[in-house]
């Protein structure tokens, strides 16, 4: 650690800092995320407590009558980021997209509590209220029957976007007959490191089917043109659930109607997990629930599963052998997808770099299960990746070169919570 990486941490919250809520950077993403407004909370509790619960509150406050909790909320001067609220017309209050993002915020708001927890018990109250709500409405709407894991009917859901997993479910996409667009984040980055055009003519043909059926969630979890289950939604929900049991047993341990709702999900959602279990590639896998089949890929979503808190022996001894597999392939530890795999792109977006946040939840999760040495190649890697390119979006997994968006939020605060 280094006294002015410290301090570049900082003055990068601060300056992404909207005074309730957080942009993920200047520029490319001039709005709120649901993921990052979690992770930046993290990053805000070294500055300032009270500011990392307004952030959290915040974004629970854009919660959905049906219990969703959107994964951008337009606030403030957000006309830079395409596509804005006229193309997605969700009709709320303060206007949203139409999809979620990973459940991260039960985990979050389990750390806040845990070192700087809300005086005020009506507040989080509310706060387990909604979180509640929010878990419920994954497995109302989005969980898969046959594996009981959860699927994304956007990529953009999975925050993972352009995954190579997502493109036999993509390629079913047909694309509309759409009014001409611009981009505005080929503004800020290189094409090379963003996805494709015919790609973005799906994720808007997608956003035009949930509008044309005013966003009506089950119906979506069941009939959007692109469905597909994700172990990294999966982790994320089983890993929060657990956190919120936890919440709920500390705040709330008469609410038995609660508490046993939660406890239920915990149990589906493991063996969901499970299911996603792939003997083909020994590693928990996507699936697509069109197709009825695994996809036969690795992508650092699975190894999320010591974070989920599953620990399966044999499956476990074979999923470390690929980490061991990749990690003998790259430099800097977890590149997003398999270096091994013909799709594997070292600078596009979510086909190869990697990303700290992920990074993180891996690490974390590989320390609590006693990976000690694997948990600290992933920690030391992406401390190397922050000193040698500072605080980029993503990093190229070989060169550890920075890219996209630069000053960005959640890479500081990983690094401040975790990384340092
Ligand atoms: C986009 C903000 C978001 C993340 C996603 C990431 C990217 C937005 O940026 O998506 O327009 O491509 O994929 O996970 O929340 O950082």
């Amino acid at each position: 650690m280094t006294h002015s990486l410290y301090q570049d941490a900082i003055d990068i919250l601060k300056t992404n800092d909207r005074g309730t809520y957080s942009l993920p950077t200047q520029g490319l993403y001039p709005v709120q995320f649901n993921w990052d407004s979690a992770f930046a909370a993290l990053g805000y509790r070294f500055i300032n407590p009270v500011r990392a619960w307004q952030e959290v509150q915040q974004l629970a406050s854009s919660q959905w009558p049906d219990g969703m909790i959107p994964h951008i909320m337009f606030r403030g001067h957000h006309d830079g980021y395409f596509p804005g609220p006229s193309i997605w017309k969700t009709g709320q209050f303060t206007p949203t997209s139409g999809i979620t993002q990973p459940p991260v915020l039960a985990s979050v708001i389990r750390r806040l509590d845990d070192t700087h927890p809300l005086d005020d018990s009506i507040e989080m109250h509310d706060m387990l209220r909604r979180l509640v709500r929010w878990h419920e409405w994954f497995i109302v709407a989005r969980q898969e029957p046959q594996t009981e894991a959860i699927a994304i009917i956007h990529p953009w859901e999975s925050g993972r976007d352009n995954m190579s997993d997502w493109d036999s479910g993509m390629a079913r996409v047909e694309i509309a007959d759409l009014p001409p667009y611009t981009r505005r984040d080929l503004d800020h980055v290189d094409a090379s490191q963003r996805p494709t055009k015919e790609q973005y003519d799906r994720y808007l043909t997608i956003i035009k089917y949930g509008r044309d059926h005013q966003w009506r969630q089950d119906h979506l979890g069941q009939h959007s043109p692109f469905r597909m289950v994700d172990p990294g939604m999966t982790a994320f929900l089983l890993r929060s659930s657990r956190d919120l049991l936890a919440l709920l047993q500390k705040h709330q341990p008469d609410n038995q109607a609660a508490l046993s709702t939660v406890q239920q999900h915990i149990e589906s959602l493991d063996r969901g997990w499970k299911n996603l279990w792939n003997d083909k590639v020994n590693a928990y896998t996507c699936y697509d629930p069109v197709e009825q089949k695994h996809i036969n890929s690795v992508s650092s979503a699975s190894f999320l599963s010591c974070f989920a808190g599953v620990y399966e022996e044999g499956r476990h001894e074979k999923l470390m052998g690929e980490f061991d597999r990749i990690s003998n392939k790259v430099k800097f530890m977890v590149p997003s997808f398999d270096p091994d795999h013909a799709d594997f792109d070292a600078k596009r977006y979510w086909r190869g770099p990697v990303w700290h946040v992920i990074n993180d939840s891996i690490g974390r999760g590989f320390a609590e299960h006693g990976e000690t040495e694997r948990a600290e190649r992933i920690r030391a890697d992406s401390e190397a990746l922050i000193t040698q390119s500072k605080f980029f979006e993503y990093f190229d997994p070989i060169t550890g070169e920075g890219l996209g968006g630069k000053d960005f939020t959640w890479t500081a605060s990983v690094y401040l919570d975790w990384v340092m």
